[in-house]
């Protein structure tokens, strides 16, 4: 008999597959669609790593698994190919990053092909590609005329040695990551695309959402911050009764107010303190706080700094004077960059009082009790107002409403909403990233590249030298035509923010080739929304939160039917090696090359997805994979053992003895594998149902019915083939198939096979019959014990009897000896 050679077995059935065509998309519009989606990776030169065997191992299950169950699916791969590293390849090593990237996809896709998922590759997309981010520009122009796409300065990291700009990531402890010099904030030109208009909409989508995990929803309602409160207009007195407009939560403490902060960047305050005494000192303060990064000044633990600007304000109910402060922890890009104190009951405003003696004003009583004099720390529960004029005795939740509407009705301010979500910086001063399609002209202002005239390609002649942004070196790039008036221009030198790539590719999938547009909308008609969405949950925020809003904008533009992509998430866990994630870093690596030439994909694939369900983390485990690997081994020696049966099989006779219990024990199996892959995504315990159902075939008496028999083995390989692909489809073949095992009908149950079989057995009581009792066919002694001791006539009959021994004749009696 041939042992099992998975190797083998592998390569020569992915090539079968490939020239049968066995994974192109089923173009059959009878049948429901269902699109799986697996996040696409990066092309790094590092190759696959298990994060990633893992998550198509999961995708490629539900893949066969869906169209096994007569759905059309879509399943396609590709690579989200633009990005740093491979500009920095370029300095380090002077590679063209276009060759370097083209060399890393070829081999990971070499790698991905070894697992034998089940993509179509025919719908390859490569973000890098003049045919794919030519659509990028064109959707870029979409948000442009949609006023989406807008241009406005925003400080930058900067390193003056270098000359450049700086991604967070290249900025360590304040300094450069190149050259260690100092990094400094500069204000340029940027272009920001306007997801806060779609704040609300992005909020209302994930109640829509029940198949996403809770936990990435809360990351996402937290990062786009939605809070409620008031606007209040207080006046400078010296700048000719100026408004000054704060934002806040707590309106019911608008009595409370002892002072006013603005932030350093807050565009009153020049003229606030021009011609003041402490100029010169608050310039240098607010010079300092510049510098320091959003992080840095809101910290809980930050120091609270700030200082007197000299100047008041007027509060608009009472008309009182307050002072006017600048601080480092107001932060001008969240609400209206200016705070009203309430040192009585906010912490931060309750330490900064105590700090520079500002006064503490108490407006809220706790409803049963007072308040400690002198306060220990801000009172920040519910209670009732006090000292607060009008509004004196009522409660504080009311008194939100109640002091927001009459700051209304005085054009004092009024109810407001503010949200933590910032519009989305996406000028990139990089090359190798897709150009914004835009010219400057000095007659026209900023003119779109006209869409006919897509792609702008990124030039050849550039220079690589870490100073700069290399296409500001490309003459050719740099200037041109203006599209407008035809006279010199200058091109947008900046690249787009590799997230944009990446937030419209699953719609690319469902019609890659059009050369038209990024996509026919009836062909997003066809597969869109996608059905399972599997990834990572450190795209929790970032990918995920761009991708829904790309799809609003494009949805809103009428090109797609959807408002929400990703109609159900999966977000696998991480695999560990001793208890720690696998990672370059700690050297605890396992590579999926060198265990698919070892064990063969079939083992990787099957130990992935039987060591863990696909939500929790997976430990990685040297046996675990021996053990997936003897598994299939015994499978490929029971089928091969059994080889003659198929040859000429004989018909099933399952009615009784062993041939019955193996009957019904695939007909168990197959609900249960179905239910847990179906429903559950529980791949773990459908591995184990099937390992149970071979071990039964394994014990399968050799005068029992063979025909039964090779049913059994049959199934069992159907059973097998989302997890083992290659193993169960040179197995199936073995069993004289024609067609491939993966075309074949998931097998259905017969619910009568799977009712519990009952016997009535007779209760004795010494020797003597006195009840009959019906129980499962397969209860053990203990349970039948119960069961008849239990029962109301032989529990009156035993009463002031002692019990001595009870002997249980399986499915025949109960006898009972008691005096
Ligand atoms: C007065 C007040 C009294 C406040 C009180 C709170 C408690 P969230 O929930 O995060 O939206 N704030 C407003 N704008 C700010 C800015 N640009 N930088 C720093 N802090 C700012 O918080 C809103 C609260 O944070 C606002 O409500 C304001 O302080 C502060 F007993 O106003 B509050
Ligand atoms: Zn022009």
């Amino acid at each position: 008999m041939r042992a099992y050679q998975a190797k083998e077995i592998e390569a020569k059935w992915q090539r079968v597959w490939e020239e049968k065509g066995v994974h192109r998309t089923d173009p059959d519009a009878g049948k429901t669609k269902f699109y799986t989606l697996e996040q696409f990776p990066y092309p790094s030169g590092e190759g696959m790593h298990m994060g990633h065997v893992r998550v198509y191992s999961i995708g490629d299950v539900i893949a066969r698994f869906k169209r096994m169950n007569g759905y059309r699916v879509l399943h396609p791969m590709g690579v989200d190919a633009f990005g740093l590293p491979a500009e920095n390849a370029a300095i380090k090593r002077g590679v063209n990053p276009r060759d370097w990237t083209l060399s890393n996809m070829k081999k990971f896709r070499e790698e991905q092909e070894r697992l034998g998922i089940s993509y179509d590759w025919d719908r390859y997309v490569a973000t890098c590609l003049p045919d794919y981010y030519r659509f990028t520009q064109w959707l870029f122009l979409l948000f442009y005329e949609r006023g989406l796409a807008y241009r406005k300065k925003a400080p930058v990291n900067w390193c003056p040695d270098c000359a450049t700009v700086l991604a967070n990531e290249q900025v360590e402890n304040g300094r450069c990551w190149r050259c260690d010099a100092e990094v400094t904030k500069k204000e340029l030109e940027q272009w920001f695309l306007k997801i806060t208009d779609y704040a609300d909409r992005l909020l209302e989508g994930l109640d829509r959402l029940p198949r996403w995990p809770e936990r990435v929803k809360t990351m996402q309602r937290n990062w786009i911050g939605r809070s409620e409160g008031a606007k209040v207009t207080f006046t400078l007195p010296e700048l000719s009764d100026e408004p000054v407009t704060v934002f806040t939560t707590r309106p019911d403490t608008l009595y409370g107010v002892t002072y006013l902060v603005l932030a350093p960047e807050h565009p009153l305050v020049e003229r606030l303190i021009a011609g003041k005494e402490k100029e010169g000192e608050l310039r240098a303060f607010i010079e300092r706080m510049r510098k320091e990064s959003e992080i840095q000044r809101t910290a809980a633990d930050a120091e609270k700094v700030g200082m007197d600007t000299g100047a008041v304000a007027r509060h608009p109910l009472t008309g009182e004077e307050v002072p006017v402060w600048i601080a480092n922890y107001v932060l001008m890009d969240y609400g209206t960059g200016a705070v009203m104190g309430v040192p009585a009951h906010d912490e931060r405003d309750f330490q900064f009082a105590k700090k520079y003696g500002l006064p503490i004003r108490r407006v809220i009583r706790p409803r049963d009790g007072e308040l400690e004099e002198p306060l220990a720390e801000a009172y920040t529960g519910e209670g009732v107002l006090v000292d607060s004029g009008p509004f004196d005795g009522m409660d504080n939740r009311e008194a939100i409403r109640a002091i927001s509407e009459h700051l209304a009705e005085k054009g004092l301010g009024g109810p407001a909403v503010t949200y933590r979500l910032r519009d989305w910086l996406i000028s990139r001063q990089r090359y190798w990233g897709c150009p914004i399609p835009i010219v400057y002209c000095d007659k026209c202002g900023t003119v779109p590249v006209p869409k006919e005239e897509l792609p702008v390609l990124l030039p050849e002649d550039v220079v690589f030298d870490g100073k700069r942004n290399p296409l500001t070196t490309s003459e050719s790039f740099v200037r041109t035509t203006c599209p407008s008036c035809g006279g010199p221009a200058r091109r947008e030198t900046d690249t787009m923010d590799t997230f944009i790539d990446s937030s419209w590719y699953f719609f690319r999938y469902a019609d890659p080739k059009n050369d038209r547009l990024p996509f026919d909308p009836e062909r997003i008609r066809e597969w869109l929304p996608v059905d399972e969405y599997i990834g990572g949950i450190e795209h929790a925020v970032l990918h995920l939160l761009y991708s829904r809003f790309f799809t609003k904008v494009l949805y809103d533009a009428g090109l797609v039917h959807v408002d929400e992509p990703f109609t159900s998430l999966l977000t696998q866990g991480m695999v560990l090696r001793d208890g720690a994630k696998m990672s370059k870093s700690k050297g605890n690596t396992v590579s999926p090359l060198e265990i698919i030439e070892r064990y063969g994909a079939d083992t990787a694939r099957l130990f992935i997805l039987f060591a863990a369900p696909p939500e929790r983390d997976l430990e990685w485990s040297d046996s675990g994979v021996e053990g997936c690997y003897r598994f299939l081994g015994r499978v490929f020696r029971t089928v091969m053992r059994h080889e003659e049966l198929f040859r000429n099989r004989p018909e099933a006779r399952p009615e009784k003895g062993p041939a019955r219990d193996l009957h019904r024990r695939v007909h168990r199996t197959i609900k249960k594998v179905t239910e847990d892959v179906g429903e559950r995504y529980h791949f773990n315990t459908a591995i184990s149902a099937i390992m149970e159902l071979f071990n039964a075939i394994g014990e399968y008496p050799k005068d029992a019915d063979r025909g039964t028999l090779a049913d059994a083995l049959e199934t069992g390989v159907i059973l097998l083939a989302p997890f083992a692909p290659h193993l169960a489809e040179e197995l199936w073949h073995a069993m004289g198939h024609a067609s491939s095992v993966h075309e074949q009908s998931w097998p259905s149950y017969d619910p009568a096979m799977l009712v519990e079989e009952e016997v009535e057995m007779a209760v004795q009581i010494n020797g003597r019959v006195r009840d009959r009792l019906v129980v499962p066919a397969e209860a053990d002694r203990e349970t039948v014990e119960q069961l008849a001791l239990s029962q109301e006539r032989i529990k009156s009959l035993l009463s002031g009897k002692t019990v001595r021994k009870v002997i249980v004749v399986p499915k025949k009696l109960v006898n009972i000896v008691a005096n």
